[in-house]
This record gives C-alpha cells, sequence and structure tokens, in this order.
C-alpha cells in the first residue's frame, strides 16, 4: 500500500516587510524541486514548505536568497 505522505516544514525568514516580499518568496521556494505547496506568512516571518518528501534547509535557504531574503539562524 502506498500513501501519500506530505511533508510540511517551516522555516524562519528575515527580512520581508510587504506583500511583494512574500511574492518573491514564494516564486522561489515554490520553484524547488518537489515542493507541492508553500506558503509565507508576513507577520510571523515564516515560509511552510509543503512536500511529498522532506525539503533540504539548505535548497530553501538558497531560494530564500535568490529572493533576496534569509534564513533565520
Ligand atoms: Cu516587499
Amino acid at each position: 500500500m502506498t500513501t501519500a505522505a506530505v511533508t510540511t516544514t517551516t522555516f524562519a525568514v528575515e527580512g520581508m516587510t510587504c506583500g511583494c516580499c512574500v511574492g518573491k518568496v514564494r516564486d522561489k521556494v515554490g520553484s524547488i524541486p518537489g515542493v507541492t505547496a508553500v506558503t509565507v506568512d508576513l507577520d510571523g516571518g515564516t515560509v511552510t514548505v509543503q512536500g511529498a518528501d522532506p525539503v533540504e534547509r539548505g535548497a530553501v535557504a538558497d531560494a530564500v536568497e535568490r529572493a533576496g531574503f534569509r534564513l533565520a539562524d
């Protein structure tokens, strides 16, 4: 039997200030292979990534940096 497991991981992002920041982060993180859904919380400063397999922090960090931000430590 195969179960369609979904893994959800939340990362803290520094520097997002408005809706355009949210859009940039969502676009870049959403383009990571294997990512099926991205939720960005501007007030909380987090990005929540959903995929069939756990998404590596390094891949998310790269994508967030390409969007112009960085993950909080
Ligand atoms: Cu912005």
